[in-house]
């Protein structure tokens, strides 16, 4: 019984002190940049960073009012994940264009920052044994879910916004529940390593690391965590030049992609990693980024010709056609299309107060609309809008743009625009509208 004790215990020994070769050995890893300060820097920067990308996702979230149901609905399954949705406003106009803009193209250039943080810690990925007791597996198994949950959180948004829509689960879902997963894991990680992160930067002055040329560059002092290279190679790079490295990448992505977000003719040619960007902007009003185009809805010129009607359904039902819709009292606004994958366009939308049109069908109190396009196929084809945005006074049922006729490809005959709205909310094509109080 002893001897077989004391045997297990000499191979558990033996099993420790003989990783497996490569990665697992720490004299694989010799890069003397790596270490606390390092990897402190970058994870502050994501403390920052990460907060303000999960906040703006939760307003994004709120936004498409899935809490109506139906067609706005696609995480039925949140539970108390949507604890906390509340009517999104409709003012100020621009909300939505800041916050989606600031999500879209602040986690774009976050990315950088995300790798090498990555890199600074991945020593730890190997380290050997695995787990030296039940209460560090606990705290690596919540590493990888940390790990895990961010890659999956960054790489579902940017094949989103690269309109890759390939998630079997659905973008919706993938990119809401993944983000859970990835600020709960942040929350214990940053619980635990707080004092290890404030400690390490106390330590250094920012100011004389970015002083320190290439020669003069060497590892930090051997730290518990284990960061620091066992046998550290001669330098080939400072801190100070990894630190631009880094950042001149997250200035290069912002660049290139903000242009789709601010507009203007150099900054939209300009945004050449947006899908929506780098193009240059023409001087006809309906020279703005198409989503889905006509064709690929399927939408007609016969559909959308002089037979088309607008059906509104309320206490009663009503078909009108586009020159009776002209003949209405007509509002303009100006206010920005913003889309949830970044790009934003600011235009002159004219077209039937949605107000009035609920009037018309004898619910002036209306709870809701259901807006129907009369596209064929895809997705965003029909939306649930709240009370508030049908009453705003400059919610409509847009018939021009700019002054002239809608084009097909932005929702000739009528499409909606309401302010402060996800673009994918503003439907094209519409055929029915329903209100219901
Ligand atoms: N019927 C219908 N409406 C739609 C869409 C669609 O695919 N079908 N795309 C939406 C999306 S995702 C956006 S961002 C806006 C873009 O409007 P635009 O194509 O006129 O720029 O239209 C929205 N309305
Ligand atoms: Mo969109």
């Amino acid at each position: 019984m002893i001897a077989t004790r004391s045997r297990t215990a000499s191979l558990l020994g033996w099993f420790r002190a003989h990783p497996p070769p490569g990665p697992f050995r720490p004299a694989f890893w010799r890069s003397p940049l790596r270490g606390p300060w390092l990897t402190s820097v970058l994870g502050a920067v994501l403390l920052v960073g990460i907060p303000l990308l999960f906040l703006t996702g939760l307003l994004s979230y709120a936004a498409y009012n899935p809490d109506l149901g139906g067609a706005n609905e696609h995480t039925g399954d949140k539970g108390l994940l949507g604890v906390y949705l509340f009517d999104w406003p409709t003012r100020p106009v621009w909300l939505y264009r800041l916050t989606q803009g600031i999500h879209v193209i602040g986690g774009l250039a976050l990315v950088p920052v995300l790798m090498a943080k990555l890199w600074s810690v991945i020593p730890k990925l190997f380290s050997w044994p695995p787990a030296k007791s039940p209460a560090q597996a606990v705290e690596r198994l919540s590493l990888l879910l940390l790990v895990g949950g961010g890659v999956l959180t960054f790489a579902t948004g940017i094949i989103n916004i690269q309109y890759w829509y390939v998630f079997p689960a659905g973008f919706y879902a993938t990119h809401l529940y993944g983000s859970w997963i990835f600020i709960a894991a942040l929350i214990v990680h940053v619980v635990v390593r707080f004092r290890r992160l404030v400690t390490s930067l106390g330590g250094t002055r920012l100011r004389d690391v970015l002083r320190t040329r290439t020669a003069e560059t060497c590892a930090e002092p051997a730290d518990p965590a284990g960061l620091v290279a066992a046998e550290p190679a001669a330098p080939t790079m400072s801190r100070r030049g990894a630190l631009a490295f880094v950042a001149g990448g997250s200035l290069l992505l912002t660049g290139l992609s903000i242009g789709q977000t601010v507009g203007g003719p150099t900054a939209r040619r300009l945004a050449l990693l947006a899908p929506r960007g780098g193009y240059a902007e023409g001087s006809d009003p309906n020279d703005y980024p198409v989503n889905k185009t006509a064709a690929a809805r399927g939408v007609t010129a016969a559909q959308t010709g002089s037979e088309w009607r607008l059906r509104l359904r309320g206490d009663r039902t009503l078909q009108l056609s586009r020159d009776e819709l002209m003949s209405l009292p007509l509002h303009t606004a100006r206010f920005p299309l913003a889309c949830v994958e970044g790009w934003s366009t600011v235009r002159t939308w004219t077209g039937v107060r949605l107000a009035d049109l609920a009037a018309m069908v004898d619910v002036p109190e209306p709870a809701d609309v259901f807006v129907q396009s009369l596209q064929q196929r895809g997705s965003f084809g029909s939306v649930f809008l709240r009370r508030n945005q049908i009453l705003d006074s400059d919610a409509l049922l847009v018939l021009r743009v700019n002054d002239v006729d809608l084009s097909l490809d932005h929702g000739f005959p009528a499409r909606i625009m309401v302010p402060n709205n996800p673009g994918v909310h503003n439907t094209k094509w519409v055929s029915t509208m329903t209100f219901r109080t």
